[in-house]
């Protein structure tokens, strides 16, 4: 096992300087746990000095601190570009000490300045109403990731790294963090970083052995079992352990450099010609006591170097004043007379290996990504469209449509190496093939002849691993590039809790004046509920758009182009967007064209509309009763139904409403897009049947309805959880969707007509069971059904 080799430019003035800048950082992660006054200690520490609940986490801090510490002395050393990546973001505490001592924390908010008033704020605002969170999070200076929910540091340091040469992102991995399956399985994404023209990720595990109540599988591996593992992963690990002295700053010195070293040697060798497949990367192992420099016990018990110090060490220093004194003398145990001035500001000596300007990780440009984003370059949308004469008249697939304007977008934009296409191996299946004419899908290891589309620089990232595919694209975004990920429908659902935080993560920054507006996190949904008939119930599940629906609407966007033309025309509004995540749910199988190009910008912009062209109420005349639809296969049902009651009850007025933009339903107190009261009035007349035919569950459309005048006539189909593997249109058969289902729904609905109609329902009652006994016969939709088109105008 590689020990770190002790032959560091570490003098001892070097190391007095970065312990001391050390002790400085744990006593304001210490103070911001604990005190909300006396931060110097200028009296003798009292019950009033201690806010009243006591709320952090020290055992991961001093650690980070550690690094922090070393991170600077390598940055000046090896005049090196980086950031940090603080995969324990409970650590807090040590990102704002840390932000502070360097001077990052004050620039971004100047009311806490480098002094006794600012430290007193400093610690006074940690975890305390109306202050900051006790985890790293957007209101954290130098940082893309709100540590919160663990397991996404390395997959979010990628991302930062891709397209950033110069850049080291330094990533720490709680030794409990490795733990979680989305860690586990983004140990693999060097593999996708190109030596030659992306940046370098150096992990650093950080195995102080214990979670919140145990230890931590990784810490008591055998050694060699670990470092096999770690090997196995493609790594070098060099371990920092304190074997040579109670603190390793000589060790961590020389692993560093050494460290960086090699990720130079790596790009160095790619850069002029001479891949190296295979080549190890180098990490680190650090391993050091939980709770590091913190009470060795407290009230008998070990809390050093155990669980114990995961969170407030000593819990009743307000109330127990052997507590209190225990504190006070921990504050002292750092000396901070020798560290701060009388005025409260850091000795300037300790300060002696911060980084000037943005070379410190609390002012890293690449954390505030907005302030680097570039507009995209794209083309004229308008030119990919699909021409349609008539409405059905033709078909067409609309995520290939959309892969040839991708296509062009990566084009357009391969020098500023600003855009990518992440994916779980489904670029080609979700019909985005066209791209892959513009670039290949990243590849860094071996390859075999039979291999098609794969580059070490490729610009479409494909790994089985939803959580890894999501995370690369937010390291991405947040640090000022753009992207797109396409997922298949049902297995989005295993980013839930990723989305959740990227979501919050945006909410909160759209509140912060200093972090700029980033590119939207686009997500394409396709191969869907509706249209996974070779795959079956497993692969049917529309419920990620319920989920989205739950966040904040100044963030969320969701979006359910009806065919080819108006994905195109919503693809490039949300790659123009800022700030949000653009949910984009779109077919891939042959869809009738129903809008030229003219007609689907002008429906993206209304959002919902009434489609003149299908209704037969005319303006002037109230329909009978309204049949709106959201989403490809609903639509398509619902303009069959409508062709059905058309040829069959002439007098029947019908409106055709659709809506693409699903937040357009809410009231506009609720969301930006929302209509007003009279909007919806004049769409859905209240005292109207309105049957909706919605492409996921429908509950969901009561929600965003339900405070409208006209909700109780609202009848909404949609899928009911009934799938299996079967024809297009069995699926909408068995949720009861279907055109046959829906125009029972309206002879069922609009006052009277059951009475003129009784032929006709009983005639779709009739269909549907001929449908079903047809497709078990023949393993295929009713011809009838399958060879439906829209009427087209007699010529
Ligand atoms: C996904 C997730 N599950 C559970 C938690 C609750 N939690 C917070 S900290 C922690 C232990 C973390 O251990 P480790 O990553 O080793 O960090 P450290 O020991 O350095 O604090 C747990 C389980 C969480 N934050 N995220």
């Amino acid at each position: 096992m590689k020990q770190a080799t002790v032959a560091s430019s570490l003098t001892d003035a070097d190391a007095t300087i970065l312990d001391r800048y050390w002790r400085a950082a744990n006593y304001l992660s210490v103070g911001q746990i604990y005190l909300m006054a006396n931060p110097l200690l200028a009296e003798t520490l009292r019950s009033e000095h201690i806010k009243p609940r006591l709320l952090g986490h020290w055992g991961t801090t001093p650690g980070l601190n550690f690094i922090w510490a070393h991170l600077n002395r390598a940055i000046q050393a090896h005049d090196a570009e980086m950031m940090m990546v603080v995969g324990p973001g409970h650590g807090g505490p040590a990102a704002l000490a840390n932000s502070w001592l360097e001077g990052s924390y004050s620039e971004v908010y100047p009311s806490v300045q480098r002094d006794a008033d600012g430290m007193r704020q400093l610690f006074r605002q940690f975890s305390f109403p109306g202050g900051v969170p006790s985890h790293v999070s957007p209101e954290t200076p130098g940082s893309i990731h709100e540590g919160g929910e663990l397991g996404y540091s390395l997959s979010h340091a990628h991302g930062a790294a891709l397209d950033n040469p110069n850049l080291i992102v330094a990533c720490v991995v709680g030794d409990g963090e490795a733990e979680t399956g989305p860690l586990a399985t983004s140990w693999h994404s060097h593999r996708f970083l190109d030596p030659a023209s992306d940046g370098a990720v150096l992990p650093i595990l950080h195995l102080n052995g214990w979670k919140i109540a145990n230890p931590t599988v990784l810490a008591r591996l055998p050694e060699g079992e670990l470092d096999a593992l770690l090997r196995g992963y493609g790594y070098e690990p060099a371990y920092v352990t304190g074997t040579n002295g109670p603190v390793p700053h000589q060790e961590m010195a020389a692993t560093l450099d050494a460290a960086i070293a090699q990720i130079r040697s790596i790009q160095g060798h790619a850069k002029a010609g001479q891949r190296q497949p295979g080549r190890s990367w180098p990490m680190i192992v650090l391993r050091s006591p939980k709770g590091w420099t913190g009470p060795a016990e407290v009230d008998g018990l070990p809390v050093e170097g155990t669980w114990r110090a995961h969170q407030v060490p000593l819990g009743e220093v307000r109330t127990n004043p052997a507590h209190l004194r225990q504190l006070e003398d921990w504050l002292l145990s750092y000396r901070p007379a020798e560290l701060f001035g009388p005025d409260g500001s850091p000795d300037p000596d300790l300060l002696g290996h911060v980084p000037s300007g943005t070379r410190r990780l609390g002012s890293t440009p690449h954390a505030n990504g907005g302030v680097l984003l570039r507009d995209l370059t794209l083309p004229d949308f308008r030119d990919y469209a699909v021409t349609v004469k008539a409405p059905g008249a033709t078909t067409s697939e609309p995520t290939r449509v959309l892969g040839a304007l991708l296509r062009d977008v990566m084009r357009l934009n391969m020098q500023e190496r600003n855009f990518r296409i992440f994916g779980p191996d489904e670029t080609e299946s979700n019909r985005l093939n066209a791209v892959l004419e513009e670039t290949g899908k990243t590849w860094e290891e071996a390859t075999l002849p039979v291999d098609m589309n794969l580059a070490p620089d490729g610009r479409v990232m494909e790994i089985l691993s939803e959580h890894t595919c999501q995370g690369w694209l937010e390291g991405y975004l947040l640090t000022g590039r753009h992207g797109l990920f396409s997922c298949y429908e049902a297995f989005i659902h295993i980013v839930d809790s990723m989305f959740n935080q990227h979501a919050k993560w945006l909410k909160v920054s759209r509140h912060l004046s200093w972090r700029r507006p980033v590119a939207s996190l686009n997500i394409l949904l396709t191969s869907h509920v509706w249209r996974q008939d070779h795959n079956g119930f497993s692969h049917q599940d529309p419920g990620f758009i319920d989920h989205v629906m739950n966040k904040k609407a100044e963030v969320i966007r969701v979006y359910l182009p009806p065919d080819a033309n108006s994905l195109l025309s919503v693809a490039d509004h949300c790659l123009r967007s800022r700030d949000y995540v653009n949910v984009i749910v779109a077919g891939k199988q042959p869809n009738p064209d129903w809008l030229d190009m003219d007609s689907a910008v002008l429906h993206c912009t209304r959002g919902a509309g009434i489609w003149e062209w299908a209704s037969s109420a005319g303006d002037g005349t109230e329909p009978d009763v309204v049949l709106a639809c959201a989403g490809d296969v609903p639509t398509l049902e619902v303009l069959a139904a409508t062709d059905i009651l058309r040829r069959e009850l002439h007098d029947l007025r019908v409106r055709v409403v659709n809506v693409i933009d699903l937040m357009r339903l809410q009231p506009e107190t609720e969301h930006p897009h929302g209509m007003s009261d009279a909007e919806f009035d004049s769409l859905f007349p209240p005292g109207r049947p309105v049957i909706f035919a919605y492409h996921g569950y429908p509950s969901l459309i009561h929600r965003l309805t339900y405070r409208r005048a006209g909700h109780d006539n609202f009848h909404v189909r949609g899928y009911k959880e009934e799938g299996t593997t079967t024809t297009p249109f069995d699926m909408v058969v068995m949720n009861d969707m279907d055109r046959f289902h829906l125009v029972t729904d309206v002879i069922d609905r609009v006052p009277g007509l059951a009475n003129r109609a009784g032929q006709l329902r009983q005639q779709m009652v009739d269909t549907r069971t001929r449908h079903r006994a047809w497709t078990r016969e023949h393993g295929e939709d009713l011809p009838e059904v399958s060879n439906w088109t829209w009427p087209q105008p007699v010529r």
